[in-house]
């Protein structure tokens, strides 16, 4: 890694003009370091240590390489005193840290070979390590490689979120069931954290607001609540070859102060043990619930846990070095992920003007200057909307703040809207109040008090335009932008996919690794007999990699040499995963009546995690390995089909599974899906495109061509417009379309399961018997179309060479997709950020 000397701030600039060093690694030193670190924390030698004794030791000689970065980059931002951005998010989906700061650290080979000579294998050693689970899905993932994406392009962030005790449960497998098992990652403790007592903030809860006039204003202040100490600790986010080194910032809760037990008071005792209770509880557990609010009380308060420790310091932090908090925007700028972290924007009203003394209208023009917005998601269940009861009972001078905001904001309407012919005035207040109906709206607040509003794909903000959010693109049309989510190519590719980053690195050159349309320059080579092989071949030992995963997870023969059909991401009903399995169901059947079909040997591969609560997704996994024991144990098909659903999909598992993919199913109901980022994970691994016109893989196709993909199913202004007309009768094509009647029939006549076990899928598509609307994600719509696609899939792989070629062109199109670019995008629309370059004298 570079030691730096100097700094340097530059304008930003779309090419990243960081310095490239490698880290200054001292291989004997290391290994003592190790060998020592074993002894002192374990008090045992190489031989006598476990595994995970292994793993701590070198995790923390490596973490003392990366602390003086880290101090470095600190200390460069200190002086600098650039402008900074902290993304707020109630997830970070980190995975595991140690391989990915070699990576970064570029490292990675020295330490393999220090490793090699102790006897260790560090493959294994990363293997100890438990995955940072602190998030559901794609948003929580997006925020990681967002965070690795700053450090690398050298741009001042924090990330700030919460330390749960308990990320993302651990899936298991019982009886073809899901059952969830408590993820307890930090047993062990966590080698690269560090705790940071000196930083702790006092977040109060409850109470009420008593109101003091003097000189001509009031002074509100809060009485009679809880409070909890908020105390941080930081993890190190380390650039790409740069020295640049970040901080992830996530806050754990503790009692504010000790059991008085000699305490007589009975009231104090009381309170003292409520204040314990609410500390040990706020931190306790991720909401494993993605894209569905479930109003939990405890959720709120993890979410002003969070923000109000995380903004009470972004301005601790400002003011020690400025005296004019007027300007706070000027140098802090707060990306708000979703929803999730809106009270930041009456936190920071509440601090300005409660404890800064700044009027409405100046903290009103700060706090509109700081604060922006990303939405995720159109679908209805998952907008937050808390009861003014609640949120009022727990936050009163926050719900003060946001009844004044709400006012201010009616009169706008009024303002704008009343003289207007045609404009009824009271559908706009009914639309697009903040508090209305009994109701907070989370996101009417994130829009009306921030500066931007951004979708993540460009069908999604479109969509948001002209649907979900029509009221305030009309209101506030400069406020809304649309940034394309990305991933990054250190991890998914460099780290992932070690024989394909080297192949790349051997045609093309490094650059990819940190200017990833540089990948394009393989497009030459699509075309090349010996690339074609060399890829293929590359491939071929992925999927070796991943059956043996399978088979030593599953327990599960995979024949490599089959087509890896890949659909892993979150369960959930609108992403159609259920599609997938009935045409699994429908091509058993087939294979079934005509033994001597011409049929490609095909592993469909399923991974997912369904929300606790979440019955049919529940059930979709019970069935797809219901499915997979008929099929896999049917000896009359010649192991023609196999399903596989791999247990507990986690960022981990999903590094090998990428690299082993040949199919990349992107299939949910066109218009659900914001964009998704496993279909560009796959992409940058060559894996083909199976996909709907939905979120990012419209720009996918854009970028490989149709050709190199394969597209079906209505398109989201069909969706749409079926959906503004009660929608459709599933039951026509139930009647004529006999394949699909027999796979229908097959969930109920007992093929699969010998109860009524999958009754509730079955009336999800057809409902016979209630007036809920059938079909609501158009499964059985787009099933014929869905198995015309995936015969063409079959038809394409036979062609050996111009599969390779396809699968090329999808690697050297990936550029535009690296979450690098998507930062850029955020630094120049948006954020305005100088970027910081340090400099080796
Ligand atoms: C309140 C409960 C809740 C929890 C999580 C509501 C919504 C969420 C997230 C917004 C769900 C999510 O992860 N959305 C995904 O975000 C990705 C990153 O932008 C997109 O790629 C996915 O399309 C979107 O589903």
């Amino acid at each position: 890694m570079a030691t730096s000397t100097s700094v340097a701030t530059t304008a930003a600039a779309n090419t990243a003009a960081v310095t490239t060093k490698k880290i200054r690694f001292d291989k004997e030193l290391f290994k003592r370091s190790v060998l020592y670190n074993v002894k002192t924390l374990y008090r045992r030698t190489l031989e006598e240590a476990t595994p995970q004794q292994i793993f701590q030791a070198v995790a923390y000689a490596i973490k003392d390489q990366i602390v003086e970065c880290w101090m470095e980059t600190q200390k460069a931002y200190e002086k600098e005193d650039p402008k900074m951005v902290y993304y707020m998010s109630m997830e970070f989906l980190m995975g595991r840290a140690l391989g990915n700061n070699l990576i970064n650290m570029q490292g990675y080979d020295d330490v393999k070979d220090a490793l090699d000579e102790l006897g260790l294998d560090l493959n294994l050693v990363e293997d100890q390590e438990p995955d940072a689970a602190l998030g559901n899905g794609g948003l929580g993932r997006l925020a990681a490689c967002f965070l690795d994406s700053l450090a690398t392009l050298g741009y001042p962030a924090y990330g700030c979120g919460i330390r749960y005790r308990y990320g993302m449960f651990k899936q298991e497998i019982r009886d073809g069931f899901q059952v969830e098992v408590p993820d307890n990652w930090l047993v062990d403790g966590n080698p690269f954290e560090l705790r940071r007592p000196e930083y702790a903030k006092t977040v109060k809860f409850g109470g009420y607001v008593t109101v003091r006039h003097e000189n001509g204003r009031n002074f509100f202040s809060q009485e009679g609540y809880q409070s909890v100490k908020a105390i941080p600790f930081d993890l190190p986010i380390v650039g790409y070859g740069n020295g640049i080194v970040n901080t992830l910032r996530i806050w754990d809760a503790e009692a504010v102060e000790c059991f008085q037990l000699d305490s007589f008071d009975k009231g104090e005792y009381q309170k003292a043990v409520e204040q314990q209770n609410l500390a040990r509880n706020i931190v306790e557990v991720l909401y494993p619930n993605d894209n569905h609010y479930a109003g939990k009380e405890l959720r709120l308060k993890q979410q002003y846990f969070f923000i109000s420790a995380s903004v009470q310091e972004a301005v601790a932090k400002y003011m020690r070095k400025h005296d004019d908090i007027r300007k706070f925007h000027e140098k802090v700028t707060f990306q708000l992920n979703d929803t999730h972290p809106t009270v930041a924007i009456p936190e920071l009203m509440r601090i300005l003007m409660d404890e800064y003394y700044l009027t409405w209208e100046e903290a009103w023009e700060v706090t509109t200057k700081t604060c922006a917005y990303t939405n995720h998601t159109i679908m209805a269940e998952a907008l937050e909307k808390w009861p003014i009861e609640l949120f009022s009972r727990l936050l009163p001078r926050i719900y003060q703040i946001v009844e004044e905001i709400n006012r201010r904001f009616i009169n706008d309407i009024y303002a704008k809207y009343s003289n207007v012919p045609g404009v009824n005035v009271q559908e706009k207040i009914r639309k697009m109040a903040i508090i209305y109906d009994g109701q907070v709206k989370m996101a009417h607040m994130a829009i009306v008090a921030g500066y931007s509003v951004n979708g993540v794909a460009r069908l999604h903000t479109e969509i948001l335009k002209k649907q979900e959010l029509k009221d305030f693109y009309e209101m506030f049309p400069e406020r809304f932008n649309n940034k394309t989510n990305g991933i990054t190519q250190r991890r998914f590719l460099l780290h992932g996919n070690l024989l394909l980053a080297k192949w790349v690195t051997d045609h093309v050159g490094s650059e990819w690794i940190t200017d990833l349309p540089q990948i394009a320059r393989l497009k030459v080579y699509a075309t090349d007999e010996k690339a074609q092989q060399e890829f293929m071949n590359i491939k071929y030992q992925n999927k070796v990699r991943l059956a043996k995963y399978i088979l030593e997870h599953n327990g599960i023969e995979v024949d490599p040499r089959s087509i890896f059909d890949v659909q892993v991401k979150r369960l959930h009903e609108y992403k159609r995963q259920l599609l997938n399995i009935l045409h699994v169901m429908y091509l058993y059947n087939e294979l079934k009546e005509n033994p001597d079909m011409d049929f490609f040997p095909r592993t469909f591969i399923f991974g997912a995690k369904a929300a606790a609560g979440y019955r049919n997704a529940k059930l979709t996994i019970k069935l797809i390995t219901s499915v997979a024991d008929v099929i896999n144990n049917d000896p009359s098909i010649n192991g023609k089909i196999k399903v596989v659903f791999i247990e507990n999909y986690n960022v981990s598992n999903a590094e090998i599974i990428f690299a082993a993919a040949d199919v990349s199913e992107q299939i949910s109901t066109a218009s659900k899906e914001a964009s998704g980022t496993g279909n560009m994970k796959f992409m940058l691994n060559g894996a083909l495109t199976l996909g709907t016109m939905d979120g990012a893989n419209v720009e996918i196709v854009e970028e490989v061509g149709e050709e190199n993909a394969f597209i079906f199913g209505l398109s989201s202004d069909e969706v749409i417009n079926y959906e503004n007309h009660g929608g459709y009768n599933p039951m026509e094509i139930f009647n004529n379309d006999q394949d699909i009647r027999k796979v229908l029939m097959q969930l109920i006549n007992g093929t699969y399961s010998h109860t009524e076990l999958f009754r509730p899928l079955y009336n999800s598509l057809l409902n016979t018997q209630s007036t809920d609307k059938a079909d609501t994600y158009f499964i059985l719509k787009d099933f014929k179309s869905y198995a015309e696609a995936q015969k063409k899939v079959e038809q394409a792989y036979k062609n050996e060479a111009g599969w390779a070629k396809s699968a090329i062109l999808n690697v050297a199109c990936s550029g535009k997709f690296t979450s690098d670019r998507t930062i850029q995008q955020y630094v120049d629309e948006i954020w305005h950020l100088d970027k910081v370059v340090l400099k080796k004298n």
